[in-house]
């Protein structure tokens, strides 16, 4: 089951918990996330819905890499504060991994997801991702149809109809 909190700001090692007060679900749909457990045939009927065509799977860790440098500019690359033109919709087969949103008022927000967790981040949030301290993910990507997974770096503050239209829906 999915943990949710407010991550602690503290700059040690990204792939540790970095654990603070607990956030509600709740709290994670105000800020357009949305969040369930799933199995497969769960997986499947929400694609349907939700028009979700296409897919592939990611299988990230060290080994996948050619080398522990390329492993870290990866995961540096996850890391650095982004959003996306449309949604990013990430099912968790094997392995961990902590997706942080920023909140209403910028704060981190951490999810840390385990296998059967769907986690779908509206277009325009901004967020990152890390492995956990298992180093290993398995997740099922979800898409349309041309995926749009360009990352828009927050330090280069680009104005987007995306990001404009979700800073909006967030308004209370
Ligand atoms: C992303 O876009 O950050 C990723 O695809 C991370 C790996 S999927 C759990
Ligand atoms: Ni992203």
């Amino acid at each position: 089951m999915v943990k949710v909190y407010y991550h602690d700001n503290k700059d040690t090692d990204f792939t540790l918990p970095h654990e603070g007060a607990s956030v509600s679900l709740e709290e994670l749909q105000k800020i357009g996330v949305f969040y369930r457990k799933v199995d497969e045939d769960g997986l499947n009927s929400i694609a349907k819905e939700r028009n979700y065509k296409n897919r592939d799977v990611v299988e990230i860790s060290e080994s996948s890499f050619p080398s522990k440098q390329a492993f870290e500019n990866k995961l540096a690359t996850f890391y650095s504060e982004h959003f996306h033109e449309d949604e990013e919709i990430r099912y968790i087969v094997s392995g961990s991994g902590y997706f942080d949103v920023r909140s209403v008022s910028d704060s981190w927000i951490r999810t840390e997801l385990s296998p059967g967790d769907l986690l779908i981040l509206p277009a325009g949030i901004y967020h990152r991702f890390t492995l956990t301290s298992s180093k290993y993910v398995k997740a099922v990507r979800l898409f349309k149809d041309e995926p749009k997974w360009e990352a828009l770096n927050r330090s280069e503050n680009i104005v987007s109809v995306a990001r404009t239209e979700y800073v909006e829906s967030i308004k209370a």
